[in-house]
């Protein structure tokens, strides 16, 4: 997969992207990542990237003519452009995977008090935004929906991944996991999950999964919801 973005502050992006799952991505050819500095396409000696709003109101806008210039730089034919902003539809698992199967992805960073409304109009595919708050800049949202799509690309996680993402494709909570040692600090690992008994483990941990679910995210709702699409990952 091919991600390219469209940034205000490229170097936020060192580091982060180069570490962990995402670092292994890129080393091995599964996720190609181009950071473009929106500046580069000003023509004036400011560089200006910003502008005042028309009708008055506080703050700047990002001027249409670098983000046009640069979008139609960087688009090919099947290119997802996506603009991050918390006016967008809100991240979730479900989206992730829809955008883990795009070939080339183009994300625009939102900065200031926001866009020239004719950017979404004339270049986003998709607006999304990863929750209701707000950051002073789009980098760290880009960041976040890269990270998350580049652990689904095929040969970057093993086996273990499948089985997480498969739990949240059913809407529920993981159940609690533990590891050794079987006590510590007087906590016992629950005697069920030692036992070995296969069948009764897959009980527990459906049950487990089904009361974590109410307790924490009642909003899940479980199997078959249009809304279990929310991962926790813990
Ligand atoms: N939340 N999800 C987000 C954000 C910064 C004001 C528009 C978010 O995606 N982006 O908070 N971005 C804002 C700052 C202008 C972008």
């Amino acid at each position: 997969m091919n991600i390219d973005v469209l940034t205000l502050f490229p170097g936020m992006f060192a580091g982060p992207l180069d570490e962990s799952i995402v670092g292994r991505a890129r080393a091995l050819g599964r996720l190609t990542l181009k950071i473009h500095n929106l500046r580069d396409y000003t023509h004036d000696r400011h560089r200006t990237v910003d502008d005042r709003p028309f009708g008055g109101g506080p703050g700047m806008l990002l001027k249409p003519e670098p983000v046009f210039e640069a979008v139609e730089g960087l688009v090919g034919e099947r290119t997802r452009t996506v603009l991050l902003t918390p006016t967008g539809r809100k991240l979730t698992q479900a989206i992730v995977r829809e955008l883990a199967s795009a070939e080339h992805i183009l994300l625009v960073c939102g900065s200031y008090e926001g866009f020239d409304e004719r950017i979404r109009q004339a270049l986003a595919d998709d607006e999304i935004s990863i929750g209701d708050y707000v950051l002073t800049n789009g980098a760290l949202p880009a960041m976040v929906l890269i990270d998350a799509v580049a652990r689904l690309l095929p040969g970057v996680l093993g086996d273990e991944s499948s089985s997480v993402d498969e739990s949240f494709s059913h809407g529920l909570l993981e159940y609690p996991q533990y590891t050794r040692p079987a006590e510590y600090r007087g906590m016992k690992v629950p005697e069920v999950l030692l036992s070995g008994n296969h069948a009764e483990i897959a009980r527990w941990r459906a049950e487990q999964a089904r009361q974590r679910t109410m307790e924490c995210r009642p909003d899940l709702k479980g199997p078959g919801s249009a809304d279990g699409q929310v991962s926790v990952d813990e």
